[in-house]
């Protein structure tokens, strides 16, 4: 059985500075109620055009809900079973539709995934603006642990970044089409054209990475250069580097395609390299940058956004330890060999809810401090 979340059995600390230090207490999400929402600019243009699901919405089929709480469920007692505490959101209800004075979209999207909404830097946890107006409302989820964590942590300091309009201005309308076609699409990824604008600061909590004194910044479809310019004002004592991955005709979220998993040493996706003048901050402190392995399975499951490279989207328990996906083997046999022990958790038919394990948690507390791995 999860924690009880009005029992804890030690004081609440939010805290984390890293991907990789010990993990003390997480969330997880939850699949109840998610949507596959109407068609909308940012959406659409993360939906391959040979997708399953292209032109359908409305709530996702309960048995694939149940199943994806099942494992979703024995992820969070895996967790606890480790020492590790857990919180779980409280679904709001996604049928509603979202309407702000600047747009209106029929249906939400779910409670899944935590980490796209939520980054934790120190004793901070800031609300990101999102990109995707079926999206807007979805920090709700979480303020019934926001509030808590606040009344139980003096420390804790509770941050949302300032909410977007996401008129049509948001989006360049190039991206409406659903006949671009992957070509066209890697000719844009490499050029910096994505399908946000920048016409205020945009950002997903994914496409942060943390590293300490440093935060790795994706710049892509959900991250404009407003959004990491707003998080480098907004984190005076952080060094906020701006990346960008070439290879990926989708780009959203940094954690499928760029994986530190110790100090030292960081898996990037084969498919989407860090370029090479980006990479000086790593060479020049000798960290590694290795290849990750080949996913497992040549398609994603039924009505997932995400790419087959879920695959490396792991989570990191301490700098020894890391799960990843059970059905992922080569991932975990590179992981075994890059010494590192590895916890297999099935996940993959929780996909479709918007990711793999590091996408499906948001850290609360990781054990350490700020360090500078870059000095
Ligand atoms: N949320 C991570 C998805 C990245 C990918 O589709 O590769």
């Amino acid at each position: 059985m999860t924690q009880k979340p009005d029992t804890p059995a030690e004081p609440t600390i939010v805290n984390s500075w890293n991907e990789w230090d010990p993990l003390r207490h997480v969330i997880v999400g939850r699949a109840d109620d998610c949507h596959i929402p109407p068609e909308e600019p940012a959406l659409d243009a993360k939906v391959p055009e040979n997708s399953d699901m292209r032109g359908q919405w409305g709530r996702r089929p309960q048995e694939m809900i149940d199943r994806g709480n099942e494992l979703l469920d024995n992820f969070a007692d895996m967790l606890v079973k480790r020492g590790v505490r857990v919180d779980r959101p409280d679904s709001i209800d996604h049928s509603l539709p979202a309407t702000t004075p600047d747009f209106h979209t029929e249906s939400q999207f779910g409670c899944m995934p935590p980490r796209d909404v939520l980054l934790t830097v120190g004793s901070e946890m800031l609300e990101a603006t999102m990109s995707y107006r079926c999206r807007w409302f979805e920090y709700l989820n979480y303020r019934p642990l926001m509030q808590r964590y606040f009344n139980e942590d003096p420390n804790f300091r509770h941050e949302s970044a300032p909410k977007p309009r996401l008129t049509d201005a948001d989006y360049h309308p190039d991206y409406l089409s659903d006949k671009i076609g992957v070509e066209k699409r890697l000719q844009w990824a490499e050029e910096k054209f994505f399908v946000t604008t920048e016409e205020e600061p945009l950002f997903d909590a994914a496409d942060v990475l943390r590293f300490g004194r440093d935060l790795v910044v994706q710049h892509g479809f959900t991250t404009n250069l407003k959004g990491i310019e707003w998080l480098r004002r907004h984190f005076p004592d952080h060094r906020v580097h701006t990346v960008n991955f070439p290879g990926d005709p989708y780009p959203i979220h940094i954690d499928a395609t760029f994986t530190p998993l110790r100090p030292g040493l960081i898996l990037n996706n084969p498919q989407r390299r860090l370029p090479e003048e980006q990479r000086k901050m790593y060479n020049d402190n000798g960290w590694e940058i290795v290849d990750a392995a080949q996913p497992a399975h040549n398609a994603p499951p039924p009505l997932c956004y995400s790419s087959t490279w879920l695959s490396m989207n792991v989570l990191v328990l301490d700098p020894k330890t890391v799960c990843v996906e059970k059905s992922e083997v080569y991932q975990a046999e590179q992981m075994d060999k890059l010494g590192m022990n590895v916890v297999e958790v099935e996940l993959r038919d929780a996909y479709a809810f918007g990711g793999g394990l590091h996408c499906c948690t948001a850290d609360v507390y990781r054990e350490g401090d700020c360090e500078d791995y870059f000095p």
